[in-house]
């Protein structure tokens, strides 16, 4: 990726960009990803504002994609997007992070491994080390959307008021970031067809939920219409595997 966008976003998104960078380069075995040849990096301006999108894609033997894409649109508002999608064959949570920050200021701040089973309950091997997670309190605690059902109870979606509480989310992120990294990087894959077919439903189930988020939605229809705006959330932001190639 080209270090211009990120040198000139907000420093709590370049920060983050760098350390969850890090932190994947650290635990886990990255392979190239390929990116549809057209939304690697992408440009907008429809109703004179200017959306430009820089989308970085990895792989990894037990993730199918992992996606860090920062975004500016015009001079006010930054973005930091990552979802780490596992292989449909692997039993694991989708980590999610999101900030945005309009005009300098932080608005929103999230982060969760949602979970993708039934019971929406996260792995056993997930609540020890997540339950051992230093507690953070946060002055400005957001409500999540109605489309927010797939979040955990460790998610922390907040308005950071300060410097050291945007430090604590950081760390808070690559808290969680690690203990995922380490677990994922210890799972068997599931060798069953019902045990990947309930995985691949929490999956769909998780991709047709954020595609819901209209906020997400309209930033990108602003700057390049409808149409483009959908195919991009369905298949750059929230795709998923339709089937599981048999083996
Ligand atoms: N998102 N976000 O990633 N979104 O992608 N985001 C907003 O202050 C973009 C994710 C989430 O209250 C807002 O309200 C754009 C992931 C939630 O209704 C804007 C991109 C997660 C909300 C954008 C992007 C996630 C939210 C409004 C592509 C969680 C609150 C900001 C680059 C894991 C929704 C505000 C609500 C909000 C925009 C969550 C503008 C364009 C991975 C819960």
């Amino acid at each position: 990726m080209p270090t211009s966008l990120r040198a000139k976003q907000h420093p709590l998104i370049r920060q983050l960009a760098d350390r969850i960078e890090s932190t994947w380069q650290e635990h886990l075995n990255l392979s190239p990803y390929q990116i549809p040849h057209d939304l690697g990096y992408v440009e907008g301006n429809l109703e004179g504002e200017r959306l430009v999108i820089e989308n970085r894609c990895h792989q990894t033997p037990q993730f199918r994609k992992i996606h860090l894409e920062l975004a500016q649109v015009g001079k006010n508002l930054d973005i930091l997007h990552c979802v780490m999608f596992p292989h449909p064959d692997y039993d694991l949570p989708i980590f999610g992070a999101d900030i945005v920050c309009g005009r300098g200021v932080i608005s929103a701040a999230i982060v969760d491994l949602s979970p993708v089973d039934r019971s929406r309950s996260l792995p056993t091997s997930y609540q020890l080390p997540l339950f051992g997670l230093p507690e953070v309190k946060f002055a400005q605690v957001r409500d999540l959307p109605a489309w927010g059902d797939i979040f955990s109870d460790y998610c922390l979606f907040v308005r950071p008021v300060d410097a050291d509480e945007e430090a604590a989310f950081v760390e808070y992120v690559l808290s969680m970031l690690t203990i995922h990294c380490q677990i994922a990087s210890h799972t068997q894959p599931a060798t069953s067809a019902p045990a990947i077919a309930t995985i691949l439903a929490g999956q769909k189930y998780y991709c047709d939920r954020q595609q819901q988020n209209d906020k997400t939605r309209r930033v990108l229809e602003k700057s390049f219409g409808t149409e483009w705006a959908d195919r991009y959330m369905t298949t750059m932001l929230f795709d998923y595997a339709a089937k599981v190639v048999a083996c």
